[in-house]
Formats: structure tokens, C-alpha cells, sequence
């Protein structure tokens, strides 16, 4: 692969001076006040609130500074002193906004005050909570059940997740997408049915007892920073980390602490792979079987002295369907590893050998596996790599799935999800004396295929930025507006907001760094981690506006404008203390929530316990399950001319479709977002120029017409045939049938698209 002096990069190290500056340059003013700094200084801390960004754990020994250069992003974002007031809505009409980006959005800081959609006059006009309730109840009852979305993004509380779930199921479905399904769903689905727990078994102590790291298509330099502090450690303990990801992202080649003054003043960086392999999109496959294939090579080897490189015991008393995935990886040549996954045996080799050599391995990954339309398999790879030689169970090992929102995990804990299965819905029934439904609802793909199809009436949304994030926006936003009813709870003003229903309701709401006072006092709420750890929240800052409300102070205010009283659902009572809604929840998972109250302010939180961590496994066969694949590559289709697989990707300046700024630092991408990267021999052999403007256009093969730009051609080190550029403006792009065919997990890793100028 080509790399020349034309192509864009950064050559710093992630942290460091920059990641200072690049919190200081957004935030001027926020983050000179001394009551930003304040709370900042309580963020991940015991007794603290708890980061409003990733999922990463907040450990029980935390730094002074237990924030990161995008956790501050994020925090100081809700601390913005702009206000987005009914001023500002009568001065600009719906349809107008609807013109506006982003990033230019969410800069009109906090929304202040419940809204409603004027269809007369095309603008969101103020309206009393009361009134807004006793609408949107009115067009709920008369409604049916089934019709009716419950999205929720991955912020919510564990204990507004747990009310929003019961809302919904007493209203009669289970309709309960989640940010997850466009996400990890991947990893519940696989893990599930791989090791019987939808989540990973690392938990945080574990990094410190890793002798080597494998690391896939994750970034944590710019999406989980905090995760650099344990990696620079590993690292420097020798602990090896081998890196699989098209891209090189410099969280994962160098780090200074910005925590560490000697390390900030001598400029003295870290190196943190200490193998890069940059793998094509999708061939993780590929890759990770040439890596098994090497384990046998050395097994073989290895038995010629009487010794073993494969763990026999574990893998006959603990797993199944060893003998077929065996038969698969020796029939598999190094010629078709080599092609799929587009790096050279030698370096799948040199990556084999730290497997095979070390004691205990983790292994953790993100998007760039889950992502994919075959995203189970690439899960279930990382698993049967793992299963070789007994890494699962035992300290310093493990599968590790590195989650996105900060209780994305908790939502699904505590009932969030459209699969009936997964929750205890008989014990629902007995504490709340009522029949719930159950069929299966509807996950993010079914939802929007039932916006398109007109099935779906209704769609209330508890955060996110539903319509940005999801696959197939143009046809997306044309759809919604013919949805009856839309409800939107939010602290900032976003596009889905703006692509309203025929009835809109925007309720604001607090965030988590703001003080929640109800009857019996301020309230704390409580969230999970990325390692299972559950952790409580308590917030002292002022509102952004005196008429916010909590997110549970609406689920109650809707739920009972909707609901018939039912003496057994005591919605005040949860609303007056939240103690009691956790307490409720400790009846629902008794094994889970056991002194809850007490518990969650232990510093690190409680862990929540996972059964194939114990070497327990609730599959179908009992055991872990190696996963025999049919396939080489994660995507779904052929290389051809002028074909690229585009990964949309995310800056180290955003936060989903929250745009701070228009740097994209640690790729030295700076001043806009409509760039496309790409190989410089891909951009010569296509016959064009750097800087030139061009077109994508979707070429999915279903006769759909889909395309995005102009974007600048940006030479950049990528693999060949593959081009990259940024999420959430690459969504028209992808088809909504372009998902993980086990999970629905839309495929934006790996989306099939052609350059036309
Ligand atoms: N600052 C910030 N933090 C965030 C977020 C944010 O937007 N901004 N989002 C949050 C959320 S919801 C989530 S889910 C997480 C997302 O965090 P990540 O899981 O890190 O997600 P991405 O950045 O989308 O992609 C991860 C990596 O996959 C690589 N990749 C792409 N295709 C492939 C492939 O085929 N194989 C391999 N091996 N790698 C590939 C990309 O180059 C990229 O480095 O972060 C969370 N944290
Ligand atoms: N092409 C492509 N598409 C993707 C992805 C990708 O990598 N590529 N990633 C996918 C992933 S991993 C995810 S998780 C989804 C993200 O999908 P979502 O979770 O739906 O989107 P976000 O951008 O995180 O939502 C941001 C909005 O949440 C609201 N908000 C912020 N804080 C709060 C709060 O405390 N309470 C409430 N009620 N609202 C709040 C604000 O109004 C803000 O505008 O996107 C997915 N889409
Ligand atoms: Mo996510």
C-alpha cells in the first residue's frame, strides 16, 4: 500500500498539549468558568456525577482529573451558556431550520421550554407541560398500541430506562429500539448465543493482567480517551497490542498523558501498538482465521516435543464445535487469507506469534467489527480465537466489546429492547398486576421499515437524533412527516426535531450534570458500564432554565395522561423519591440490584456479574460455541472496478450526530467534514486530483439511487479499495437493508458505493 508525502495526517501524539487546546478552542468561554472547572473536577468521581459520554468505567482508584478531552467536550456542551428559547423558534420557521447543518443546530445551546409544532404558522411555538402531556395522551389512547415507537438513545438513567420500558409495555408493546441496534447489537446477538451473555467478561482489573492486547476496529483515542491511561500502562509493562484497523489512528500508535505534568512538559510519548496491521474493511475474517491457522501450525510444531499450543482441556471440557472450525482454518489457504484480508501471511503471522506465546490475552473491539453484514461472524471470530487457548474466564482474559453511550449497557439490563425473551415479563405481570404483550416489537431497522410502510403512527424519542443516525435518510425524512405523532425529549435542538410529525411535541429535559429536585430532595441516578459495573450519578449544577424537567418527571407526565390508574404502578411515588423506583427495580432482578442503594456509591460501582466469566455458559449446548464461518469477508459483496468499500467514521470532534467543531485532529483533517480520504494510488488510478470535488453514489445493486456530495478528494493512508468519510453525513448512503444479517445492526462499515464527478 502506497504511502507518500502527499497523504493527510497527523504526526503528534493523541493527548498532549492539542487535546487541551482542542477542548479550550470550542469552549473559550465555559471552560474558563470557574464553575465548569468545578464540575468537571466531580465528573467519574464517587459521589459525582457520572461522564454524559462513553461508557468507559469509572474506576474505584480514579485520577484528580478523571475526564478526557472528549468527556470535557461533552460535559461542557450541556454546560453551554446559549439558550435555545421560544424567541428563537419565532423567529425561524421549522422548514427554514430544517436548511440548517448540525453543527450549526446544537450551537443554539440549551432548549428552555416545552414546544409544540404550529402547522398554521410552521414554527415550534411554547406550550404548558400540563398541555403538552393531556395532547399527547389524548392521540396515544386513541391510537393503536402497536403502531407506536419507544426509541431511546443510550443516556437515559438506569432507572428512567426502567420506567420508559414500563410505560411502554403497559401501553400495550414491545416497540423498544434502542441506540444499540445500530451499535452493539451485534455483540448481544452473537455473545448471547456464542457464551450466553449478551455482554463482555472483561472487567477493568483485567488490563493490568493482560500480557497482550488484540485490539479491532475500535478507536479509543477519540471515542473512549480514558481507555489510553490503562493502554499506556499495558504498554508499558510490555504488554504487547496488535492493532487491526484500516485506518491508523494515532490514539492507538502514541499518547501523552496530559494528566502527567512530566510527560506534558518533556513531550515524552508512548508508544501503544506494537503491531499496526492495516486490515481492508471487512477482512477481519480473514485475518483473525490466519491467526488461528497459525495456532495449529504451532500446535503441530509444538506436539512433535509432547507439548501443547491449543488449551485440549479447556476446549473439550468447555466448548463446542472445535473439530468443524479446525477442519475450516486447515482448508483455508494463506493465498485466500491473504486476499480477503489484505495483508501479507508474514504479518498475520507475527501477529499469531504474540497470540501464541502469551499467557492471557483480552481482546477488545468496536465498530469496525460490528458494523458489517457479516458483523456476527467477525464477533464470533475474535471469540474462537479466544476459545484456542482457554482466553475467556480466567483473569487477564477475556471478550471485550467496547460499548458507545454511557448506559447503553443499563438500558438493556433493566428492559430496554424490542425481544420479549430478555425480560422477566411474567414477574412484571405480578408486580404490576397486568397482561404485557408478547409478541416481539419492533428494533431500529423494523421501525423505520414501518415508518416507510406507514404501519408505524407514532414515534417518541427519549434523546438521540433518530432520523441523522439511521441508514436511508432521504427516504427516511420524507417518510416521517407523515407520521401522525412525534415526541421528542432533548437538551439540544437536532434534525430530527426539525423532520416532524403532523402533531410534535419537543420536551426538554435536564441533563445529567444538573441538579434534579423533586419532593423528597435532590435525586441521584445510576448507570452501567462498559465492564458491567453499576454506578451512581448525582448531579449539583444549576438548570439550564427553570422549566426543564427531569426525563423521568415526562416518562410520568405522559404515562399518566395515557395509562388508566392502576394502584399497584406508583408513578408519584417514583417521581418523589427516586429510591423507590430503584428499589422497584431490585424486586424486578433480584440478583442483580441486591443493595442497590448502598452499592452504587461504592467507588467503581457493583459489578452486575457475568456467568461466562465463571466459565458458565448458557448456550444451547451448554458450552461456548466455535463458530464455523462461510464466509472469508464481513461484506457482502464482490470487488469490481470503480467499487469502494466506504467506512463512514466518526471525528474526533463529534459526538454522534453532535458536531462540535470541524477539526478531525488526530487525522489532521481540519476545517470541514465533506472530505473523502483516499488512497493516493487509488486517487491517481481513478484519474483524479487531490482536492478535486466529487459524488458518491450507492451501488448496492437494488436499482436505488442514493448519493452525497460534493466532497473533496483528500489523500490519505487507507487500504486499497477502500474510502472513508464521515457519519452522520454518509447515512443517505448506506440502505436500510445493508445490516448484520443475525442482529439488523446496519452495515456502515462496509458500504458499497462508486465516485462520480
Ligand atoms: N468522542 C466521541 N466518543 C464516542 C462517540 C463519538 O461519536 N465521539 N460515540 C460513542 C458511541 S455511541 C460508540 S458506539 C462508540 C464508537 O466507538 P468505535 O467503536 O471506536 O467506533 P468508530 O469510530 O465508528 O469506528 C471504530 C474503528 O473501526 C475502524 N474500522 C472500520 N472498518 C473496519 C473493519 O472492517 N475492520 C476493523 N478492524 N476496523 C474497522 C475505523 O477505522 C475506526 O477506527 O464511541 C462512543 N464514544
Ligand atoms: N453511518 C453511520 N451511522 C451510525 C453510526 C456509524 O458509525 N456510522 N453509529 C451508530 C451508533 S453506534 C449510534 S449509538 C447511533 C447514535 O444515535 P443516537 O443515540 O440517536 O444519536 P446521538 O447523536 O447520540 O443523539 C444526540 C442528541 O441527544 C440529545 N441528548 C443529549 N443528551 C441528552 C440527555 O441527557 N437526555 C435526552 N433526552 N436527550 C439528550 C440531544 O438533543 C442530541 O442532539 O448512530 C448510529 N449511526
Ligand atoms: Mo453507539
Amino acid at each position: 500500500m502506497a504511502t507518500n508525502d502527499k497523504t493527510v495526517e497527523y504526526h503528534g501524539p493523541t493527548g498532549g498539549w492539542g487535546s487541551l487546546e482542542g477542548v479550550s478552542r470550542i469552549f473559550g468561554k465555559e471552560w474558563n468558568s470557574p464553575t465548569a472547572l468545578e464540575t468537571l473536577l466531580r465528573q467519574n468521581k464517587p459521589g459525582g456525577f457520572m461522564c454524559v459520554s462513553c461508557s468507559w468505567a469509572k474506576p474505584a482508584d480514579y485520577h484528580n482529573f478523571e475526564f478526557c478531552e472528549n468527556g470535557a467536550k461533552a460535559t461542557l456542551w450541556e454546560l453551554t451558556t446559549h439558550r435555545c428559547t421560544p424567541a428563537f423558534f419565532a423567529k425561524h420557521t421549522v422548514s427554514e431550520l430544517r436548511r440548517w447543518d448540525d453543527h450549526d443546530l446544537e450551537q443554539e445551546g440549551r432548549l428552555t421550554h416545552p414546544l409544540r409544532y404550529d402547522p398554521a404558522t410552521d414554527h415550534y411555538v411554547p406550550c404548558d407541560w400540563d398541555e403538552a402531556f393531556a395532547a399527547i395522551g389524548a392521540e396515544l389512547k386513541a391510537l393503536d398500541p402497536k403502531s407506536v415507537i419507544f426509541y431511546a438513545s443510550g443516556r437515559a438513567s438506569l432507572e428512567t430506562s426502567y420506567l420508559y420500558a414500563l410505560f411502554a409495555r403497559l401501553y400495550g408493546n414491545n416497540n423498544l429500539p434502542d441506540s444499540s441496534n445500530m451499535c452493539h447489537e451485534t455483540t448481544s446477538v452473537a455473545l448471547t448465543k456464542l457464551i450466553g451473555v449478551g455482554v463482555g467478561t472483561v472487567i477493568y482489573d483485567d488490563l493490568a493482567k493482560s500480557d497482550a492486547i488484540f485490539f479491532f476496529g475500535q478507536n479509543p483515542g477519540t471515542n473512549s480517551p480514558r481507555f489510553l491511561h490503562p493502554l499506556q500502562d499495558a504498554a508499558k509493562r510490555g504488554c504487547e497490542i496488535i492493532t487491526f484497523n484500516p485506518v491508523r489512528e494515532r490514539g492507538l500508535e502514541v499518547f501523552i498523558n496530559p494528566q502527567s505534568p512530566i510527560e506534558m512538559l518533556t513531550g515524552k510519548e508512548t508508544r501503544i501498538s506494537s503491531q499496526y496491521h492495516q486490515v481492508r474493511p471487512g477482512g477481519d475474517i480473514a485475518a483473525i482465521l490466519g491467526i488461528c491457522k497459525h495456532v495449529f501450525a504451532s500446535d503441530d510444531e509444538a506436539q512433535k516435543q509432547g507439548k501443547r499450543v491449543l488449551d485440549t482441556s479447556f476446549i473439550e471440557q468447555h466448548t463446542h464445535g472445535f473439530e468443524a472450525f479446525e477442519a475450516k482454518v486447515r482448508a483455508t489457504s494463506w493465498e485466500d487469507i491473504e486476499r480477503e484480508s489484505g495483508l501479507p501471511r508474514s504479518d498475520i503471522e507475527a501477529a499469531g506469534r504474540v497470540y501464541v506465546k502469551a499467557e492471557r490475552v483480552t481482546a477488545f473491539y468496536g465498530m469496525g467489527l460490528t458494523q458489517h453484514v457479516h458483523g456476527f461472524e467477525n464477533v464470533a471470530l475474535v471469540l474462537n480465537m479466544l476459545l484456542l487457548r482457554g482466553n475467556i474466564g480466567r483473569e487477564g482474559t477475556g471478550i471485550s466489546p467496547v460499548r458507545g453511550h454511557s448506559n447503553v449497557q443499563g438500558q438493556r439490563t433493566v428492559g430496554i429492547g424490542e425481544k420479549p425473551e430478555e425480560v422477566p415479563l411474567d414477574k412484571l405481570a405480578a408486580q404490576f398486576g397486568f397482561e404485557p404483550p408478547r409478541e416481539k416489537g419492533m428494533n431500529t431497522v423494523a421501525a423505520c421499515e414501518g415508518i416507510i410502510s406507514g404501519e408505524v403512527k407514532a414515534f417518541i424519542g427519549l434523546g438521540g437524533n433518530f432520523v441523522r443516525a439511521i441508514p436511508e435518510r432521504d427516504l427516511m425524512e420524507e417518510k416521517w412527516t407523515d407520521l401522525r405523532l412525534t415526541v421528542q425529549v432533548a437538551t439540544k435542538l437536532n434534525r430530527s426535531h426539525l423532520v416532524n410529525g403532523k402533531i410534535a411535541y419537543l420536551l426538554p429535559c435536564l441533563g445529567r450534570t444538573e441538579q434534579d429536585l423533586q419532593a423528597s430532595g435532590p435525586q441521584a441516578v445510576s448507570m452501567e458500564d462498559t465492564f458491567s459495573h453499576i454506578v451512581g450519578s448525582l448531579a449539583k449544577r444549576k438548570p439550564a432554565s427553570e422549566h426543564l424537567r427531569s426525563e423521568i418527571a415526562i416518562i410520568v407526565g405522559l404515562a399518566k395522561a395515557t395509562l388508566a390508574p392502576n394502584p399497584k404502578v406508583p408513578w408519584d411515588a417514583w417521581l418523589g423519591d427516586y429510591k423507590q423506583i430503584r428499589a422497584t427495580i431490585a424486586e424486578t432482578y433480584p440478583d442483580i440490584f441486591k443493595g442497590y442503594e448502598r452499592r452504587m456509591w461504592k467507588p467503581g460501582g457493583f459489578y452486575k456479574g457475568n456467568k461466562a466469566r465463571e466459565r458458565i455458559w448458557n448456550t444451547e449446548s451448554g458450552k461456548a460455541e466455535f463458530t464455523t464461518p462461510d464466509m472469508l469477508t464481513a461484506v457482502n459483496f464482490d470487488d469490481a472496478v470503480g467499487r469502494y468499500r466506504l467506512i463512514t467514521m466518526r471525528s474526533n470532534d463529534q459526538f454522534n450526530t453532535t458536531i462540535y467543531g470541524f477539526s478531525d485532529r488526530l487525522r489532521g483533517i481540519e476545517g470541514t467534514r465533506q472530505v473523502l480520504l483516499m488512497n493516493p494510488d487509488d486517487i491517481e488510478q481513478a484519474g483524479l486530483q487531490q482536492g478535486q470535488m466529487v459524488s458518491l453514489i450507492s451501488d448496492a445493486g437494488d436499482g436505488v439511487h442514493r448519493q452525497v456530495g460534493p466532497l473533496k478528494v483528500t489523500p490519505f493512508r487507507l487500504p486499497n479499495g477502500c474510502i472513508g468519510s464521515y457519519y452522520p453525513e454518509m447515512n443517505p448512503l448506506i440502505p436500510l437493508a445493508h445490516h448484520d444479517i443475525h442482529s439488523q445492526t446496519p452495515a456502515a462499515k462496509g458500504v458499497p458505493v462508486r465516485i462520480i464527478v
